[in-house]
């Protein structure tokens, strides 16, 4: 029986007459994703990329405008020396750093056919490029931990586990909850989904979870609601600490040989800097949370043993960084870190694997040849670096400048999805001089593209997926036929770099079966080193997966607490940081020395604006980001063609919108349509918008195009959480929503416009 996997989980293609059609769930999977029944008809759909297009003016010099002008389909042979010429010329001229080869994205869950790496592998061969730092995930913790815990392992790395919670846990203090719909998805893919199944392990045990989150629904139904305003969980943190201060809970003796800067810290919350106290009652008009409730809440986690948890979603948006502080500030005034089952952690409900055991060795990954050049930018500042070479901007401590991008190279990733306030990105993308996207689909992306290359999907090639937090190695194994003359990105990045002189550094002289077996033997060494060796690969292949066996993995920080000068942690002091110099100097108002209370300019307490509707834009339960949206379980959810977006429903009837209604959603950046759901499990006041419907234009060749098909990123603000991190804010959005009495639309999956075709 052959396999395949995916980021939404390994399954059992079924295929007849030479298509697939069925994505049979993995037997071995204890909760499979309900997303596979959209892979067959994703894998053939109508608007693959079959052929190499070129943007027609593009080619004949005219100039023209990306995304509004038709495409020439040519050979390969054109297509290939149109890029190798562009890239040449390019490298020439300009240099390493005037290429953007960054190309964030997820691709597919095969490690060898990951698109971005390959792109940065191929472009390194040529000398190097523009590459990005930090990601639209996790971006602020990335980067913010490592100055108060020493690293963010605590994000990435191991976490208290689910066996751990159900045995020893009595409270978990959900922020953001533990959303189902995202505990679908792995990078790298998962044979076995494991999250639903712990949590449900631990509430039978009698653990008891709390869902703080404007949403109710993102939990358990035995968790209870603690219904707060998004963009707030700092101040409810900072009030939290404060009753434990007040009613003698603090953890006293931890504070002092765990932790540095717990005084300085404590006096900003009882008010000592000058400020108000951080109280359940200061909260209270912060937070939408009432006072008492606060206080309860203080009493029952200094009540027995808890772990303070919060999905990634909160440290996208404005100081993004102050929750984390403040999590992790909390749970030392608790003081359990290091105990089974209480402490802190963060991504339950982010992803799949959080909750498992971290595996940091044995998980097959292309290494790519490291980047000679030492450009970098953060992925949130794409379109400053495209509209402002030159111009400067802070990141972690330091300042940078952009920049001069002639060249983009993306593969694997839709920015046309991805990135915020696209109608900024639209303009900022007509500078550089030649665009190259890679892609299977005719996405967004592709559409503002110069050089369109058809790249096979996961099911027309081999290739193998893996994570480090999941016990699975699967063989995915190429089930159908490539559509048209679509390649992989390997080959297509062979081909050129035969035409630039570079072949053997590209490939070493390993076609792509040679390289799946390389990719494989490294692997394999690094777990014969671990002690739990992978099987040899034909063996491997055969069986189709292996699964690895591990201990359990004592508590995070255990030995830490056990004797922290023994083990210290790798900040400056050796200790958590509640306070932290290093960050303090750097004298970013928006991201203090300390856990904070900084309001950000643009969320739901904002007082008398425009637009009094926070807007979050969560991940989307039918899809992964822009992938799968064409089919199914995706297309299936949309209403009349467009995205729902679900608003509180007293918000609906006070605008006369009833379900079902097209509403237009806008602010001063942009307008976007979709279809409402009403619902009183999310608070008042805001609206929830999934990222991912395929951007749809009205008028592509227009600056500031209505969006027809709900996209939130024409609405979402490209400022930063920071500048110590320079994440993403994708949840500080205000909006205004109407009911739309006559809502245009166009197809967003409908091919583009070509002056030929063959
Ligand atoms: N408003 C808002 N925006 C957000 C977020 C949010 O919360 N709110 N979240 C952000 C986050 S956390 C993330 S991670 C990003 C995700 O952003 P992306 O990772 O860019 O989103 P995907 O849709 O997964 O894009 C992957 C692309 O790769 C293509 N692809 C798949 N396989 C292959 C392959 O083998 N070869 C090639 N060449 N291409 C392939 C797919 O067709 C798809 O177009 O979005 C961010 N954007
Ligand atoms: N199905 C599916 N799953 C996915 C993905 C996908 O595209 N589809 N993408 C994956 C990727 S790339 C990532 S990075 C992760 C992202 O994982 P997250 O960032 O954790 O996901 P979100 O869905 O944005 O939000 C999670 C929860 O946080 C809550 N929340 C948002 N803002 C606030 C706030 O200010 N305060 C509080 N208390 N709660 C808040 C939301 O209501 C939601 O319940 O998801 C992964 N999982
Ligand atoms: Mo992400």
């Amino acid at each position: 029986m052959t396999i395949h996997s995916s980021h939404w989980g390994a399954f059992r293609p079924r295929v007849e007459d030479g298509r697939l059609a069925e994505a049979v769930p993995f037997e071995l999977d204890g909760d499979p994703s309900p997303m596979l029944r959209s892979v067959p008809e994703a894998v053939h759909a109508a608007n693959r990329v079959t052929r190499p297009a070129v943007r027609a003016s593009w080619l004949d010099g005219s100039g023209g405008r990306r995304g509004a002008d038709p495409f020439v389909e040519v050979g390969w042979d054109t297509a290939l020396d149109v890029v190798a010429d562009a890239l040449r010329r390019t490298y020439e001229r300009h240099g390493p750093s005037s290429v953007f080869g960054g190309s964030y994205g997820w691709s597919s869950a095969g490690r060898l056919h990951h698109a971005k790496t390959q792109v940065g592998h191929f472009l390194a061969c040529l000398g190097g490029f523009t590459g990005h730092a930090g990601n639209y995930s996790y971006g602020a913790a990335d980067h913010l931990l490592p100055y108060v815990v020493g690293d963010a392992s605590s994000v990435t790395g191991q976490v208290t586990t689910w066996a751990e919670i159900a045995e020893h846990t009595d409270t978990v203090l959900m922020l953001g909850g533990v959303p189902a719909k995202n505990f679908q998805i792995e990078s790298g893919g998962t044979g076995d989904h494991t999250s639903r199944l712990g949590l449900d392990a631990a509430l039978d045990a009698g653990t008891r979870l709390v869902n703080v989150n404007p949403v109710r629904f993102d939990a358990p139904e035995r968790a209870e609601w603690f219904p707060i305003r998004p963009g707030s969980d700092a101040a409810l943190l900072l009030a939290l600490v404060h009753e434990l201060d007040r009613t003698g809970r603090l953890d006293e003796d931890f504070l002092r040989r765990c932790t540095v800067g717990h005084e300085r810290f404590l006096a900003y919350v009882r008010g000592a800097d000058g400020g108000r106290a951080r109280t359940a009652r200061w909260a209270a008009t912060i937070t939408g949370v009432p006072a008492e409730r606060i206080e309860d809440l203080a009493r029952r986690i200094a009540n027995g043993r808890t772990l303070v948890t919060a999905t990634w979603a909160l440290q996208r948006a404005e100081s993004g960084e102050q929750p984390y502080w403040a999590v992790i500030a909390l749970a030392a005034c608790l003081g359990q870190i290091g105990l089974p089952g209480g402490g802190f952690g963060f991504g339950y409900g982010s992803i799949a694997g959080t909750g498992n055991t971290y595996r940091p060795f044995g998980t097959p990954a292309f290494q790519a040849r490291k980047n000679p050049c030492s450009a970098r930018v953060p992925v949130t500042r794409l379109t400053d670096m495209l509209s402002d070479p030159g111009g400067t901007y802070e990141f972690d401590g330091a300042a940078h400048r952009y920049p001069d991008i002639r060249v983009v190279y993306w593969a694997g990733g839709n920015p046309f999805h991805h990135h915020h306030d696209l109608n900024r990105l639209v303009e900022a993308w007509q500078r550089p001089e030649t665009v190259v996207v890679h892609e299977p689909w005719w996405t967004a992306t592709a559409r503002m593209a110069d050089v369109v290359l058809p790249a096979t999907s996961s099911l027309e090639r081999d290739d193998i997926a893996a994570a480090s937090k999941e016990p699975y190695v699967v063989a995915m194994k190429r089930t159908v036929d490539p559509p048209g003359e679509a390649r992989t990105d390997r080959q297509i990045f062979a081909a050129l770099a035969r035409r630039l002189g570079v072949e053997q550094e590209h490939s070493g002289g390993l076609d792509d079966a040679g390289a799946l077996r390389a990719m494989y033997e490294t692997a394999r060494t690094s777990s014969i080193e671990h002690g739990h060796p992978l099987p040899e690969f034909d063996e491997f292949w055969e069986r189709g997966h292996h699964r690895y066996e591990l201990p359990a993995p004592p508590p995070p920080f255990a030995a830490f607490r056990a004797d922290p000068d023994a083990a210290p942690l790798a900040t400056p002091s050796g200790r958590i940081e509640l306070y932290s110099e290093t960050v303090a100097a750097y004298g970013y108002d928006e991201c203090p020395g300390h856990p904070a209370w900084v309001p950000g300019s643009e969320w739901s307490g904002t007082a008398g604006t425009r637009h009094p509707i926070h807007l979050l834009s969560p991940q989307p339960s039918s899809r992964l980001h822009s992938q799968l949206d064409m089919a199914g379980v995706s297309r299936e959810s949309k209403i009349d063609g467009r995205e729902p977006v679900v608003l509180n429903a007293s918000d609906a009837r006070a605008r006369g919108i009833a379900e079902g209604d097209a509403v237009r959603l806008f602010n001063d950046r942009g307008e976007t349509y979709a279809g409402a759901v009403l619902s009183d499990d999310v608070l008042a006041g805001v609206a929830l918008l999934a990222t991912g419907a395929w951007y749809t234009p009205a008028d592509p060749a227009a600056t500031g195009s209505a969006e027809l098909h709900g996209n939130p990123n024409v609405l979402s603000q490209d400022r930063p959480t920071s500048r110590l991190t320079q994440g993403s804010t994708a949840q500080s959005v205000l909006v205004q929503v109407e009911r739309a009495e006559r809502a245009p639309f166009r197809d967003p999956y409908a091919l583009p416009a070509f002056v030929t075709r063959r």
